[in-house]
């Protein structure tokens, strides 16, 4: 098995930050803004772009999470025929005529985003929902795509990205292992 590292921590915190102003940008502000991380390492994700829209804009914009889980918790059948689905969800805010955006640490076939809409829509009616990724590493399934992407990295389907980040695995770091 070879690991190469594609981000180091402070790569990471560059590409973030990057990130923060390109969503203060789209959305004219913080004001309208609501945060949505995806489970597990979608959630510390937001809770750095909502100190860094915080520092940038002086907002504090507010924060959901959503848990999607693979119905088959097979890692190496992805892209088989379960679809993920729902887990649990923590929305306490407002969605109506809100702009979300949705924030998960990696995008492959698009499966897990397509749920996570689903369950934005069952709540209320944003007036638009964006998506924000740390990694897109190809291979999509469905027509959706990342408006904010920290890395783009082509990856083969053999191959797995690794995402650690301090807040979960004690350690800042982006890797892609071959199998
Ligand atoms: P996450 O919950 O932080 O996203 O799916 C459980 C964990 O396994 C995920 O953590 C993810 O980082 C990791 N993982 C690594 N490779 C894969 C993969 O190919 N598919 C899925 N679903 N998860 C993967
Ligand atoms: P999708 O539903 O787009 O196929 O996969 C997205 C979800 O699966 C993300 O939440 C992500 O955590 C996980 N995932 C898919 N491929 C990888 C990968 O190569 N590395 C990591 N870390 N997670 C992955
Ligand atoms: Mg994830």
């Amino acid at each position: 098995q070879k690991k190469t590292v594609l981000l180091d921590g402070a790569a990471m915190g560059r590409a973030l930050t990057r990130v923060a102003h390109e969503i203060v940008e789209k959305n004219k502000g913080g004001d309208n803004l609501v945060l949505v991380g995806i489970k597990t390492r979608g959630v510390p994700l937001t809770k750095r772009l909502q100190e860094k829209i915080k520092q940038i804009e002086g907002v504090t914009v507010p924060t959901g999470e959503l848990d999607i889980t693979l119905y088959r918790d097979d890692l190496e059948k992805v892209t088989s025929n379960e679809d993920p689905e729902l887990k649990a969800t923590r929305i306490d805010v407002d969605l109506k005529n809100k702009h979300v955006v949705l924030i998960d640490d990696v995008l492959y076939t698009g499966r897990t985003v397509r749920a996570a809409m689903d369950a934005v829509m069952d709540i209320d009616r944003p007036s638009l929902i964006q998506l924000a990724v740390l990694v897109d590493r190809g291979h999509r399934e469905l027509p959706i795509r990342a408006d904010y992407v920290g890395k783009n990295i082509p990856t083969s389907e053999e191959e797995i990205i690794v995402v650690q980040l301090e807040e979960i695995d004690q350690l800042e770091e982006v890797s892609i292992y071959e199998k």
